[in-house]
């Protein structure tokens, strides 16, 4: 029995999709000293002086400030390890992750 062949293929086309980065935001609170605010953006975010000062000034103004965007796992281990720095001080500073849209 010979088949018809109706010239119909069907073609798979391959999407890979990136992966969705992940916000680290740093909330103010009333108690953490501003210097160890700097300090740990410093030693957790690699910033500079300059960049870890806005960002906790911008964060001390207006309540929260976004620091940097990763993929889910760096995002949420480094909020942690930021947040862990303030608790062994028994300071309440409070790093938390959100999806980006
Ligand atoms: N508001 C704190 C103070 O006046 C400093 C501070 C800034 C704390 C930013 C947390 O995310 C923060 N000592």
């Amino acid at each position: 029995m010979s088949d018809v062949d109706t010239g119909t293929r069907t073609k798979v086309k391959v999407k890979t999709e990136r992966p969705r980065l992940h916000k680290v935001i740093l909330l103010n609170d009333d108690y953490t000293p501003r210097e160890f605010v700097v300090l740990v953006l410093k030693a957790v975010f690699r910033m500079s002086e300059d960049q870890a000062l806005r960002v906790m000034m911008t964060a001390h103004r207006r309540g929260a400030c976004v620091v940097a965007v990763y993929t889910k796992d760096v995002a949420e281990s480094k909020a942690t390890e930021a947040t862990e720095l303030g608790r062994t001080k028994g300071y309440p500073l409070m790093f938390t992750t959100e999806p980006e849209e």
